[in-house]
């Protein structure tokens, strides 16, 4: 059934002109708060320590919290402003409909309910259950995560269920697994601090993870040396003693071409290797012909930059390599991981006191979101839903018939794929606005467009939802209790403050009350949080993701426990691989041997720059929430395209003049920022944005063949000047989508 062009006016237009907003009427000034609430940021996975002001069961303001041991009251430009969230005057406070030709209008919660159930009932009934998907993200909380799984699975009855966490830190835990048989960075923090190298590959710490920048910054007053490998000097690159400017997509170059300046200059740990890892042969042979003039030409480093970071890191006694997206979002992002986890085995550097090795997990809840059962090819306890033996245990836990759990579904990119294919015909979302944040964005849309039925969750209208039948007005992360696991792996508390606003309701209940009505009440009896953690702790138990030993109780206590944390009286993990060096039976980690490929799309000479995306300090992934906030809109309003003064120089291009830049996918026009922070070859914009200005309309969708990320980081494109110039910023629309 094809659908008229959808109004999402309705919704925001009755709020007056689409102004970013600002102020918090009322709560100014003298006004005591009825209470302090300790809580956590809802951004991203630091998880920063936060006091929630309340006064009139409204969010009022925060306070620091000094005593939480992570970031000791510190916050970032998006902490401080979080708190604008729940009054916006743009919350959704009841449910709506779409109705064709006339935009959205409000609907009671039971006809929403009503509809949805029919509609999954027709729907299934006619093409099957598994013509019905789920797609869920990871700022929801572990219980809402754990639960998303068991409703996809026995309430929904569908094998196609996946989340976000699939654009994101997807790549970094298959390479874990495969290395280390467990998904976990291998430190807490505070083993920064005493490295004496550290490496940070593809990450732009200090706008994507600001209050991590300390802890960097400790080493180095301690005497580290930082190495940052990055296309653009950010500004962590900008306070290093070694900045290698990667050309995109050559990182797995890179750390072969350092393994083999370690291996033929010894600065390996033969003892290390011979008692504690497998398969080091294999890697070693892997790289032996990555030479430092292959490697120069190949990653665009000189190759005196290259001998000096491998010198340093093969000579240190303790040291960290931390990466993140940047060499991650690739079609080979699980090898360019592994090549890092090869340097970091070959030196023996792990399991030790400041030695350290992990992804900086990206999403609020991106380290716990991805244990619990709410990925297509997993259960909870990171179970694999494969294995026998796993789905087993885990249908003694939920009381069913192992036959009643489906088997493994396709990845979200997939799921889209589906649907655009006619195999899949309806959508549950929750906590995802794929058409902002999947790649080839104009292929996500028109697949949304043929939904016989798509129902959203979401405390905001995001462009994804503009697409939906139904609208749930669903919870902020302060408006139900909780908890998530830190980019560390501590588990931490997130405290409710207030309850959701209007007739919005907290996710989990929306879940619950859907289940019932499909007929899995019986599955769902939960009375509260905790009870569903405590069903999350037992199904974790044993899995490589143990929660057994945690408690709502011990995490308050003390103030977060890090998992694996397998019975009561066990005190959790801050440091993993002091005995053991992996979770597999041998307890050996794995080397694996990496050969560089190249990118997915390489420049040719109709194509011949290359392309990279990713984020800037005050916006938040698909900007959902953060492009309604005004201060965050001011600091950075629109998306631009950074560009190199001797590239620019080539097009003839100013400071603010329109640049269209075009893909195989699209195009797509940004405001030229002249930067010498880039790579000559390279441009660079941010995602956060929607509509004409989403950079995703030019992205590739090729995939990592293992672990199903999209290749974000790197593709090919030509830069067309319009001739024109933007307007100033500020004279822009704040809620930019379109
Ligand atoms: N302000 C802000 N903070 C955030 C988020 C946000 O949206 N905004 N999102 C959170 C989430 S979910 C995530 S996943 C993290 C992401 O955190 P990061 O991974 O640190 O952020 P990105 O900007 O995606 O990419 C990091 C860097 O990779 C570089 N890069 C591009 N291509 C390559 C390459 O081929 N090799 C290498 N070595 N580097 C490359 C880019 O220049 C960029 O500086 O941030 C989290 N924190
Ligand atoms: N080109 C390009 N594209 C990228 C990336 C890139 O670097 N470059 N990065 C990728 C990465 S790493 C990521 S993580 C993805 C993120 O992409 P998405 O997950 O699509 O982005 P979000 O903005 O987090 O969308 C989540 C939606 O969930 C809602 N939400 C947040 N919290 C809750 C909650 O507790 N309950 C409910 N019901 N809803 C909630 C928000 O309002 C928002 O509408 O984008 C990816 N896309
Ligand atoms: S660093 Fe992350 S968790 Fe901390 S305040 Fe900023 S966005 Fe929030
Ligand atoms: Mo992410």
């Amino acid at each position: 059934m094809a659908k008229l062009p959808i109004s999402a006016e309705k919704i925001i237009d009755k709020f007056g002109p689409k102004k970013h907003y600002t102020p918090m009427g009322g709560f100014e000034g003298s006004h005591e708060p009825d209470k302090l609430v300790k809580t956590h940021c809802c951004f991203c996975a630091m998880q920063c320590g936060i006091q929630l002001k309340v006064k009139d069961n409204k969010i009022a303001g925060f306070e620091p919290w000094m005593e939480f041991p992570f970031n000791e009251g510190r916050l970032c430009p998006k902490g401080v402003q979080r708190y604008l969230q729940n009054n916006h005057p743009d919350r959704l406070l009841q449910p709506y409909q779409r109705v064709e030709g006339k935009g959205f209008e409000p609907i009671t919660w039971d006809n929403a309910m009503e509809r949805t159930i029919s509609e999954i009932r027709r729907i299934q009934t006619q093409y099957g259950n598994d013509s019905f998907a789920m797609l869920s993200g990871v700022s929801l909380t572990n219980e809402k995560s754990y639960m998303v799984g068991k409703f996809a699975r026995l309430a929904l009855k569908t094998k196609n269920l996946d989340y976000n966490g699939r654009l994101c830190m997807v790549s970094a835990g298959a390479g874990n697994k495969k290395a280390f048989g467990l998904d976990r960075i291998s430190n807490s923090w505070a083993d920064l601090k005493h490295a004496e190298v550290i490496i940070i590959a593809g990450s732009n710490v200090s706008e994507c993870f600001p209050t991590l920048t300390h802890y960097i910054w400790q080493a180095r007053d301690n005497g580290a040396k930082l190495i940052v490998v990055d296309p653009r000097v950010t500004p962590i690159a900008r306070t290093a003693d070694l900045h290698l400017p990667v050309k995109p997509g050559r990182d797995s170059a890179l750390f072969g071409a350092i393994l083999k300046q370690l291996v033929d200059n010894d600065w390996i740990d033969h003892e290390f290797i011979e008692k504690h890892t497998n398969g080091f042969e294999a890697a070693a042979e892997a790289v032996k012909d990555y030479d430092l003039d292959w490697a120069e030409k190949t990653t665009g480093i000189e190759k005196e930059k290259i001998l000096q970071a491998a010198t340093w890191w093969g000579k240190a006694k303790t040291s960290f390599l931390l990466h993140a997206r940047g060499i991650e979002h690739h079609t080979k992002g699980v090898d360019n991981v592994l090549s890092c986890i090869n340097i970091v085995l070959a030196t023996g550097r792990i399991g030790k006191p400041y030695c350290g090795y992990g992804t900086i997990t990206g999403q609020g809840n991106g380290q716990g979101g991805r244990e619990h059962g709410h990925k297509c090819d997993q259960l909870p306890g990171n179970r694999d839903i494969s294995n026998p033996e796993h789905r087993k245990y885990i249908a003694e836990v939920w009381g069913v018939e192992e036959k009643e759990i489906p088997g493994m579904g396709l990845s979200a990119y997939e799921i889209i794929e589906a649907i655009h294919r006619g195999e899949i015909k309806g959508l549950i979302s929750i906590c995802f606005n794929p058409i902002v944040s999947l790649p080839n964005n104009n292929f996500v849309r028109e697949a949304f467009e043929k939904l016989e039925y798509y129902v959203a969750i979401d405390f905001f209208l995001n462009e994804t939802a503009r697409h939906a039948d139904v609208i749930l007005p669903g919870s902020l992360h302060e408006e139900e209790e909780g908890t998530v696991t830190t980019a560390e792996g501590r588990v931490v508390k997130i405290n409710q403050a207030i309850d959701p606003p209007g007739e919005a309701r907290k996710d989990s209940d929306i879940l619950i009350e859907m289940a019932r009505r499909l007929g899995a009440g019986d599955k769902f009896n939960f009375e509260n949080s905790e009870a569903v953690f405590n069903e999350l702790r037992v199904a974790s138990k044993g899995g490589t993701a143990d929660y057994y030993g945690i408690s709502y109780e011990k995490i308050e206590k003390n103030m977060g426990v890090f998992w694996p944390c397998p019975s009561e009286d066990h005190p959790g993990t801050p440091r993993l691989w002091e005995e053991k060096k992996s979770a597999f039976p041998d307890g050996k980690a794995r080397f694996n041997p990496v050969a560089y490929k190249e990118p997915a799309e390489v420049v040719d000479k109709d194509f011949p720059v290359i392309l990279t995306t990713g984020r800037v300090v005050s916006q938040y992934l698909s900007g959902t929430q953060t492009r309604r906030i005004g201060k965050l809109v001011d600091q950075y309003p629109e998306p631009l395209l950074e560009i190199h003064p001797s590239l620019a120089i080539q097009y003839n291009i100013q400071n603010r003049d329109l640049i269209t830049v075009r893909t195989r996918r699209g195009e797509a026009t940004f405001p030229a920022q002249i930067v010498e922070t880039i790579r000559p070859d390279t441009v660079f914009i941010p995602y956060h944005w929607g509509g004409s200005h989403s950079a995703n309309q030019l992205t590739v969708g090729d995939l990592d063949p293992i672990s199903k990320i999209p290749e974000f980081k790197v593709c090919a494109c030509q830069l067309i000047p319009t001739g024109k110039k933007a307007a100033p910023a500020e004279e822009r629309s704040a809620y930019q989508s379109s």
